[in-house]
């Protein structure tokens, strides 16, 4: 980095809460890292703060890294100004950027910041949740509309639906203001606080993208990362939706601490009693983020620390590395399951798949360009995705 710039370099970002000194160790250029929300942070120190003088931050002082007390004020959720799509060139960001595979002119969207929840796999880096109003939403997606273009919105919070009067009140007044838009929960919903009511209200709005975050579909496991969802109500909400002119994606992990073959098979089994196998198919091995309380349930379980902090540097969908409980053959073996059943190596799933994103409007290129990210091989046509069905 410093044969290209002397400028100071801060961070931000959840990594610093979690990994504070660590990160100088890791990026010695490194001068300060903001903890928690960086608006304010940042302006105190482009407007000329002495790092000392910032609450919360970390910063180099010659061989020592001092950690400030305090913390940053969390900012006024609603008063927020809104990213300013003006000073970015929106087509670069269009040709990167692809939430949903689709690569068109796109809004990301944070309705909210935080969780009610506390899943011990989940790296939490915002005390509870504050919620943006549905008025202020819309004013956000109504200045993308009518000043950028922008047709097709990503959701990516933690858990939009958390608040359902509130989703209510947005569709309500997308639909008012009569914006044609399509709608992608790009992030997991919480699907047994979703109700009929609130998919049908979602597709009025235009949604057409929708992601349940089930990860296990064993009680024990449910219990253990403290997601406590209640699978017979995600099980007819995800059927319901399913039933829909829809994509519907399902999150489910393998992997956990404790966790068995005949428990792994049971979240096999249940998406197996389901109408329709998850659009995008994935099915991660979960992965050991620093910072999170599940390392220390694993540790409690007779893990390997070492051997565990490495899956952090995998992404969710590499290769397993086996686990005391379940060894790397039985992964590979309910990867290649999963993918027999539900994913890639299933014709009639991959077939469904490309009709419904017909359906919701997706272009054949569109199509060939996701599922060559997918599958990491170049597709040319979708008819070598239907013909052939799958690898
Ligand atoms: C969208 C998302 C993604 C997208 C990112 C797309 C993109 N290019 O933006 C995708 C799907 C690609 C992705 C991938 C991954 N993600 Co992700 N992702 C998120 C998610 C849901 C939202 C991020 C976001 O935009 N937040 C909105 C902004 C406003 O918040 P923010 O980024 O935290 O920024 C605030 C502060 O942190 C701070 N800040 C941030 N940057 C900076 C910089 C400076 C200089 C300063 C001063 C302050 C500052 O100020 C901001 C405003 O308050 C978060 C969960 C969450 N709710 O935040 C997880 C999350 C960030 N992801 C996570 C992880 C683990 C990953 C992966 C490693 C997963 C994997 N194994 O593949 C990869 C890493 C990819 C990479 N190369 O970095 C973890 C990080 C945990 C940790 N300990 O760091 C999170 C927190 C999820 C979780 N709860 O566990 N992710
Ligand atoms: S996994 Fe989802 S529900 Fe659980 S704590 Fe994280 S964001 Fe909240």
């Amino acid at each position: 980095m410093r044969t290209n710039s002397d400028a100071t370099l801060i961070a931000g970002g959840p990594i610093v809460k979690a990994y504070k000194q660590r990160l100088f160790t890791e990026v010695p250029e490194l001068e300060i890292a903001v903890q928690g929300e960086g608006e304010q942070g940042l302006v105190e120190l482009l407007s000329g703060a002495s790092p000392s003088a910032v609450a919360g931050i970390l910063y180099r002082d010659g061989d020592q890294v001092v950690e400030n007390a305090g913390s940053l004020q969390n900012a006024e959720i609603d008063s927020l100004p809104f990213p300013a799509y003006d000073l970015i060139d929106i087509d670069q960001y269009q040709s990167q950027l692809s939430y949903a595979y689709n690569h068109r002119r796109q809004g990301v969207l944070l309705t909210s910041r935080g969780c009610v929840y506390s899943c011990t796999y989940c790296f939490s880096h915002w005390k509870g949740i504050r919620l943006r109003s549905a008025a202020n939403i819309f004013e956000e997606i109504a200045a993308l509309y009518d000043r950028h273009g922008i047709r097709d919105f990503y959701i990516v919070d933690d858990i939009f639906n958390v608040d359902v009067k509130r989703s209510l009140d947005l569709f309500d007044l997308i639909q008012a203001a009569g914006l044609k838009l399509r709608i992608y929960f790009v992030n997991g919903l919480r699907a047994d606080i979703a109700s009929e009511k609130f998919v049908d209200r979602a597709m009025e709005a235009g949604a057409v993208w929708f992601t349940y975050a089930v990860e296990s579909a064993t009680e024990e496991i449910q219990r253990l990362v403290r997601k406590h969802l209640n699978l017979e109500k995600a099980r007819q909400i995800i059927a319901y939706t399913q039933r829909q002119n829809v994509a519907v994606n399902i999150s489910t992990m393998y992997g956990f601490p404790t966790e068995t073959r005949e428990m792994a098979q049971r979240t096999l089994d249940w998406l197996g009693e389901l109408p329709k196998p998850s659009l995008l198919p994935y099915h991660f091995c979960l992965r050991f983020f620093p910072g999170c309380e599940i390392n220390q349930q694993a540790i409690d379980a007779g893990w390997d620390a070492e051997r565990m902090g490495l899956t952090s540097r995998f992404s969710y969908n590499d290769m397993a590395m086996g686990t005391p409980t379940l060894s790397k053959h039985e992964m590979n073996e309910i990867q290649i399951e999963y993918h027999r059943r539900f994913g890639m190596s299933n014709a009639s799933a991959v077939d469904a798949a490309v009709r419904t994103l017909r359906s919701i409007g997706y272009e054949d290129t569109e199509i060939v360009h996701m599922y060559s990210v997918l599958k990491r091989k170049v597709i040319r046509d979708v008819s070598e995705l239907t013909q052939a069905g799958g690898y």
